[in-house]
């Protein structure tokens, strides 16, 4: 048996697939991002024994779990399907919120995670302020999805002010702060995330400022 062959660059999504295989201890081998076999081209996509081509890259985290697991963690039924929905949120959703794209075209556009006043971003900011991982109390492909996602905010938008969604900015810290994360992405851009949540986080503007809900985040999270 080969191993799963992961066509992706570093300038491309795919780095969220090395995340995840680096935190659940999957090997896998790069290859290169053209010609790629994804029906549209593009990357990341993913093939593996028995003619496996997977594409998206929720899929393809999806597929990875299903088939080599997460270092032996048996998530329930429930959790599951959590994560499950998560990670396909990330690419319905989370994916426009965070870049503006569009389907069939993922330009990059713009940012709409600073709108605090989104139904989702507050939604999201009460999730994250509320557990310290989307799913079951524990880091899980949720994460790797959803955070992927949202690190890159501060990457192609650096003047992006995220003070006033902390338990957000908490949470992009603390997966940035991850090993694989810097392993996957690359520690500048790793720091990048880092310093950035870190002056939202200090931000006067950040809800409830010095001894608020902020410094809390920092304690538990932090
Ligand atoms: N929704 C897809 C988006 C894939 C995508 O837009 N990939 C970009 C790189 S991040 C690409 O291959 N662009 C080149 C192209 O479209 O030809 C996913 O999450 O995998």
């Amino acid at each position: 048996m080969g191993l799963p062959r992961l066509h992706g660059s570093p300038q491309s999504r795919s780095p969220l697939v090395n995340f995840f295989c680096y935190e659940a201890g999957i090997d896998f081998e790069m290859a290169p991002s053209r010609p790629s076999p994804h029906p549209f081209g593009q990357v990341p996509c993913l093939t593996d024994d028995d003619g496996v081509v997977v594409f998206e890259s929720g899929a393809i985290l999806l597929y990875l779990m299903d088939t080599y697991g997460f270092k032996g963690d048996k998530p329930t039924k429930a959790e599951k399907a959590a994560m499950t929905s998560w990670v396909l949120w990330a690419n319905a959703c989370l994916d426009g919120l965070c870049f503006g794209a569009i389907p069939g075209d993922h330009r990059v556009r713009g940012t709409s995670m600073e709108r605090s006043d989104l139904k989702a971003v507050a939604t999201l900011e009460t999730i994250l302020s509320k557990s310290e991982w989307l799913v079951g109390g524990r880091f899980s492909v949720a994460d790797a999805a959803v955070a992927s996602y949202l690190n890159y905010v501060p990457v192609f938008f650096p003047n992006a002010d995220l003070s006033k969604t902390p338990a957000i900015a908490a949470y992009m810290l603390r997966c940035a702060q991850r090993p694989a994360f810097a392993q996957a992405f690359g520690e500048d851009h790793a720091e990048l995330v880092q310093s950035k949540a870190e002056e939202w986080l200090d931000a006067p503007a950040a809800v409830g400022g010095g001894g608020g809900p902020v410094d809390m985040f920092k304690k538990m999270f932090g």
